[in-house]
């Protein structure tokens, strides 16, 4: 770690305003966790931050629309998100809330300092105005399109698809949330961090200073940095907050993204009176985790705090990720189209490994990905069962068939033995290598390899076979492949650590320290424990309802969108007294053989019992329907369909999916009643 004594990792605050889904495990906070757990093995000092950002827009719109408080949504969601985490093995050593005491203090007086040092400038504008609502529309109270790269959904603080960060006047064709009016404006008083004043050491830091951070983060940083920075308001018209702490300024609170960043610093100081060891010690080395939209508040409006502040130390990493997709489309909290963490260990109880090494498998490290039920399933069963847990499967059950669960001592080794041997010190390297510079999946897959390694160890020295003739022999080649077992429990750990535990748990063996994986962990004469799967497969009914479930939601999705048809030309009232409508009731219904669609109803009309073909089968099947009420047109032409006559046509609503809905009385009638 070089110049550093001492790692402080941040991972983004989530709103509290809804559950946690698979896309901020991810690209936030499994990237965070390996890379702790990693610096742990090696025995660095570390903390690990993390919290509910429980402050702005996005807390006070779902309170609305559910009709509670606002404490009430991040009380709720605070639970639920802290309890995913746990569940997941994210081991924070604080999982903190902007809600809390030591936060508004802390933010209250950072703001203050600033005030008191003339950091900020104050500006009157006009600001926009919903007269409906009686309130300002700050941040994601007002939506409209992004000036930059025309999302038609961009909110008055940032563009989420092209992560711009905005001020909200710069939006095309603003509209309220909370009303969709057209704002007016009107004059209002704010604090501004003039981010201008800090673009030329911006520059300095960020362009020239930290060229290692990864591509996409250096290249949004430099894009901005090129295009010239604006004073930004870092005060609102809104009353859930941080109050400003400035008379003048009654009734305004801090924005959301001034104090929760700050939340870090409130959450290290909730856990360690030691706090300020972390934050204000150049030895110390920071690193925010955080998802690609956050990178601007991060690299940008943060550490211009920190610099105006003073005292604080700047982040020496910003390993952002690219966004995860779901099934090929965006992941979406309104659109309910997402794995949610807390139904995820509902379907898949005891399964948080799998989940954990699929997202790091398949992260969007550089580029956008795509997480699908089928990769899920191919990679638990093709490489965690088939190729990690086959391997120690083998090894152990052969360990207590041969030794009776005793390591074996190993005797000579061959040149082909000392070939593998070498090859582990040589994986855990290019482990390393890749973790320190944040490639995640690039490091599963050389952990794999280690597994890999032992797999074809034990295909090539075939122990099952030579036990028949050399017992020696098979003592050794099963020494060797403990070894590798118990390296691989340790390489594993950060990743998959639940895995990792119970694969000690086989092998009889405590935690080992990163510095003493490599040959001889595990010494001879050792008893290992029964052995048990480490994995287990995953079938395809399970995939297949999990597919099913999102193909509802997008079903769910389509008739909630569907734009309704345009209204028809007007008619004259007798054009409608034209069409004699009768209440009726089926008395009997069959399948219109080899067709899918079609049912042949008799139909009690009142005036008479007529035969109609309807094209409902998809959505009624015979048996449900005989008895039922219906409407019918009895004065439509007959039609032959299929060689029969239909008489008359049944009225039917006409979702956008295409799928149908009876329109009859909502009481029951006599058939032959008028419908007009
Ligand atoms: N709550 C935005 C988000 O959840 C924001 C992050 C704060 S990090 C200090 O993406
Ligand atoms: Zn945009």
């Amino acid at each position: 770690m070089g110049k550093f004594k001492r790692n402080l990792i941040t991972t983004a605050l989530p709103y509290a305003n809804g559950p946690v889904h698979i896309g901020h495990l991810a690209g936030v906070y499994v990237p965070a966790d390996i890379y702790v757990r990693y610096l742990r093995q090696k025995g660095e000092e570390v903390v690990f931050i993390g919290g509910s950002d429980e402050h702005g827009v996005p807390i006070t719109i779902k309170a609305q629309k559910e009709g509670v408080t606002p404490q009430d949504i991040v009380d709720r969601y605070h639970k639920i998100i802290k309890d995913s985490f746990k569940e997941f093995g994210i081991s924070f050593d604080i999982y903190s809330r902007t809600s809390s005491k030591t936060h508004h203090e802390l933010s209250s007086a950072f703001f203050k300092k600033l005030y008191d040092d003339h950091k900020f400038i104050e500006k009157t504008t006009m600001q926009f105005y919903d007269e409906k609502a009686g309130q300002f529309l700050a941040d994601r109270y007002i939506i409209g399109k992004c000036p930059i790269c025309g999302n038609e959904h961009a909110y008055g603080d940032q563009c989420e698809a092209c992560g711009t960060s905005l001020n909200a006047t710069d939006l095309i064709n603003p509209v309220s949330a909370i009303t969709g009016n057209t704002p007016e404006l009107r004059e209002t008083k704010h604090w501004y961090l003039p981010l201008d004043q800090y673009e030329d050491w911006l520059k300095q830091w960020i362009l020239e200073e930290h060229k290692e951070w990864k591509p996409n983060v250096y290249g949004q940083c430099k894009s901005w940095l090129d295009n010239g920075l604006q004073p930004r308001a870092v005060t609102r018209d809104l009353d859930w907050g941080v109050p400003v702490p400035i008379d003048e300024a009654k009734g305004k609170v801090l924005y959301v993204w001034f104090d929760a960043p700050i939340g870090y610093i409130s959450a290290t100081k909730d856990l360690t009176p030691e706090w300020e060891k972390y934050w204000k010690d150049p030895e110390t080395r920071m690193i925010h985790f955080i998802g690609k939209d956050n990178i601007v508040f991060h690299c940008i409006i943060f550490p211009a705090m920190l610099k105006a502040e003073g005292s604080y130390i700047l982040p020496d990493n910003v390993p952002a990720n690219e966004f995860l997709n779901l099934e090929g489309d965006k992941i979406s909290t309104s659109r309910n189209w997402a794995v949610w963490l807390h139904e995820y260990l509902r379907d898949f109880e005891g399964k948080q490994d799998v989940l954990r090494y699929v997202l790091t498998a398949n992260a969007p490290e550089t580029k956008d990905n795509d997480f699908t039920w089928k990769d899920f399933q191919a990679r638990n069963n093709n490489e965690l069962v088939a190729i990690y847990g086959n391997f120690i499967n083998r090894t152990l059950v052969l360990t207590h068939k041969y030794f009776n669960g005793i390591v074996p001592q190993r005797g000579e080794l061959t040149d082909y033995d000392k070939e593998v041997l070498a090859e582990i010190p040589a994986i855990i390297e290019r482990v390393e290598k890749q973790l320190d510079n944040f490639h995640f999946r690039d490091a599963l897959k050389e952990c794999m390899n280690l597994a890999r390694l032992g797999n074809k160890y034990l295909a090539d020295t075939e122990p099952w076979k030579v036990i028949k003739t050399d017992e020696a022999r098979v003592r050794t080649i099963l020494n060797i492949c403990l070894q590798i077992a118990a390296d691989l429990s340790t390489l594993t750990e950060p990743f998959i650590p639940f895995s990792a535990a119970k694969l000690r748990g086989f092998l009889n063996i405590e935690p080992v320290a990163w510095a003493a994986m490599g040959d001889n962990v595990i010494p001879a004469g050792h008893t290992i424990n029964e052995a048990g799967l480490l994995f287990e497969k995953i079938d395809d009914a399970q995939i297949q309802k999990q597919i099913d479930r999102l193909l509802e939601t997008k079903k769910a999705n389509e008739i909630a969108n569907a734009k309704v048809a345009p209204a028809k030309a007007n008619i004259t009232f007798d054009d409608f007294a034209k069409m004699d409508i009768r209440a009726g009731r089926i008395i009997a219904a069959e399948k219109v053989a080899k067709t899918k669609k079609l049912l042949k109803l008799t139909i009690d009309t009142g005036i008479d019992t007529r035969t109609v073909v309807s094209g409902i089968a998809e959505y009624y099947s015979p048996e449900d329907i005989i008895g039922q009420q219906v409407s019918i047109l009895v004065n439509l032409e007959p039609k032959q369909l299929k060689g029969i006559e239909s008489q008359g046509m049944i009225l039917m609503a006409e979702n956008a999916d295409g799928s149908l809905a009876f329109v009859r009385p909502d009481k029951d009638v006599k058939p032959g009643a008028e419908i007009k």
